[in-house]
């Protein structure tokens, strides 16, 4: 169905948009593919009571079928992460939906044996601050500890998979950017997002977390554990499958490698999917019990320290094209692997 007003995607995608008209996009993309889409409007509630929501993108009509976890905005100032999860989202509707796509053989193929499950918005209290306050902030909206006036903790480095585990992968220091709270799960939103999470999905097989920026397509470890040779060599054709499809659709490289080649990081979204999974009621496996984990930066490049996470509006498109191939390929190596 074509969509009229704020919603049609031919306008949607030339701007940014705050956290409500983000979850009305979604159900928008719901009523326009009724079978197909569908959102849960709330998974919990974020530090300040937001409601975090979930959209399932599936046809419900095979039993075996798979699933795909997709997340953005974890960090609130990483805007066209946002952007990118919105037009993955709506490419899958569409493509399936729309008989003249050029992605429609790969859409029906796909969602006949893969669903969807996505979390746009991570952090919403931090995605609105850095709208009405500060563009840069990065961190959730919380005064995690009484002994010092900061606010804000990192959720990417709050998850329970080695939290804390390497001194040089998070800070201890409240005001860091890269805080990892007072313990593990100690805020809001990331116990909502592990009681959602992929480890929830019964036969999950991949997990990608979108970000900004440098143009990276990074697999676990995200600090330093053993990873048998078997999946390593999976896990990294996966990735370098992901940065030769964006290579071929727009020209520009994503750097396929382990999160810890750019810098050790403990309690991340990449080694929680990647190893909680095992731990779960995860059935389905083709690397070993666990789930195929991504973390996926985006434009700019890394040397384009002057736009950094102020990407131009202009470049949402260009970034959602090339990282629909990204994505396609991917989960077609996934599938296949
Ligand atoms: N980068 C990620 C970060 O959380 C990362 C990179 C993710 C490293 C996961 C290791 C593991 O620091 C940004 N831009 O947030
Ligand atoms: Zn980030």
């Amino acid at each position: 169905k074509r969509q009229t007003g704020v919603y049609d995607p031919a306008t949607w995608f030339t701007a940014y948009h705050r956290f409500t008209d983000i979850l009305g996009f979604f159900n928008s993309l719901a009523s326009s593919y009724p079978s197909l889409v569908s959102v849960n409007a709330s998974i919990g509630k974020s530090f300040q009571g937001r409601d975090l929501f979930q959209v399932r993108i599936g046809t419900r009509t095979n039993p075996s079928v798979k699933q795909v976890y997709i997340q953005g905005l974890i960090h609130a100032r990483e805007w066209v992460a946002g952007s990118t999860v919105q037009y993955i989202a709506y490419k899958l509707a569409s493509a399936y939906s729309n008989p003249a796509d050029p992605d429609n053989a790969w859409a029906v193929r796909t969602l006949n044996a893969t669903e969807f499950y996505i979390v746009p918005v991570v952090n919403p209290d931090g995605y609105e601050y850095s709208w009405t306050t500060d563009r840069l902030w990065r961190k959730n909206r919380r005064r995690a500890v009484t002994t010092s006036s900061a606010v804000g903790v990192d959720l990417n480095r709050n998850y329970p998979k080695g939290w804390g585990a390497d001194p040089n992968g998070a800070s201890t220091t409240p005001s860091a950017q890269d805080y990892k709270g007072p313990s593990p799960l100690s805020e809001p939103e990331s116990r909502v997002i592990t009681s959602n999470f992929v480890n929830t999905l019964r036969s999950a097989i991949l997990s990608i977390d979108y970000h900004s920026y440098s143009q990276l397509i990074l697999r676990p470890p995200g600090y330093n554990y053993a990873i048998p040779a078997a999946q390593v060599t999976k896990l990294k054709a996966a990735g370098d499958a992901g940065a030769a499809a964006i290579a071929a659709r727009s020209g520009r490289t994503y750097t396929s490698q382990t999160a810890l080649q750019l810098y050790p990081a403990t309690g991340t979204a990449v080694d929680y999917a990647w190893d909680e999974s095992v731990n779960a009621q995860v059935t389905k496996d083709r690397t070993n019990g666990r789930v195929y984990s991504y973390t996926i930066e985006l434009r700019p490049s890394s040397s384009d320290t002057a736009t950094g996470f102020v990407l131009p509006p202009s470049q949402i498109v260009a970034t959602g094209e090339e990282n629909w191939a990204g994505f396609k390929a991917i989960l077609d190596y996934v599938r296949s692997n």
